[in-house]
């Protein structure tokens, strides 16, 4: 049986996504952050880290979620990798690109909106970071003209890592009307029955 650690508001949601993808039977472990259970020596054990997510199955404990998501397609949905190399290779180019290019100007503004108190929050990092998101987005929104899905004919961990990072742009007021396939892409990730499952998670 896999634990997963932590909430389904946390990073730990896309890999929630997966497993509710995958099918495979899992057991959602929360993990009590605001009384600092991460960094508890039992939790440091399983992620030196002291962050969430963390698996467990078996014998292998992973961190990371785009890590652990390529492991839980691997070991129970592969078609979730693309069914040829050309595939793989763009599964791994969006899965890189959401976390290596989009999702860190996406979670600094989401931190100084969300997080910060008023009086601590830093307007410059706001707007330094909502002005690198239209060249993203433009590229992400082109490269699905045409497109039902980002790579081949098949929805994959490509559409999954990339449209939970995309997913965070209402909370921080980007508005995707501006981006009419990402709007319809994200549309039709939201109608996914999985994806159902985990949003219900979320509440
Ligand atoms: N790159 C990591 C990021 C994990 C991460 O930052 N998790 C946050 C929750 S969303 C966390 O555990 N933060 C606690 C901390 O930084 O002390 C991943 O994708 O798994």
């Amino acid at each position: 049986m896999i634990t997963l650690y932590g909430s389904a508001r946390s990073s730990a949601g896309r890999c929630l996504w997966t497993l509710e993808e995958t099918g495979a039977p899992y057991t959602l472990k929360d993990v009590d952050m605001r009384n600092k259970e991460h960094k508890s020596p039992e939790f440091l054990k399983i992620n030196p880290n002291g962050k969430v997510p963390v698996i467990v199955d078996g014998d292998v404990t992973l961190f990371e979620s785009m890590a652990i998501n390529f492991y839980l397609a691997d070991a129970y949905k592969k078609e979730l990798l693309g069914s040829t190399t050309a595939e793989r290779g763009l599964v791994h180019q969006w899965s890189f690109w959401a976390s290596a290019e989009l999702q860190d100007p996406i979670i600094q503004v989401f931190i100084q909106k969300v997080f910060m108190p008023d009086d601590k929050r830093d307007n410059n990092v706001i707007e330094e970071n909502l002005n690198k998101l239209p060249a993203l987005l433009t590229v992400l929104n082109d490269s699905l003209n045409g497109k039902i899905y980002l790579a081949g004919n098949q929805f994959t961990l490509a559409d999954l890592n990339t449209a939970t990072v995309v997913s965070i742009c209402p909370m921080i007021g980007e508005d995707l009307s501006k981006y009419p396939n990402i709007k319809g892409w994200m549309s039709a990730m939201s109608d996914r029955p999985a994806f159902q499952r985990y949003m219900n998670l979320r509440k």
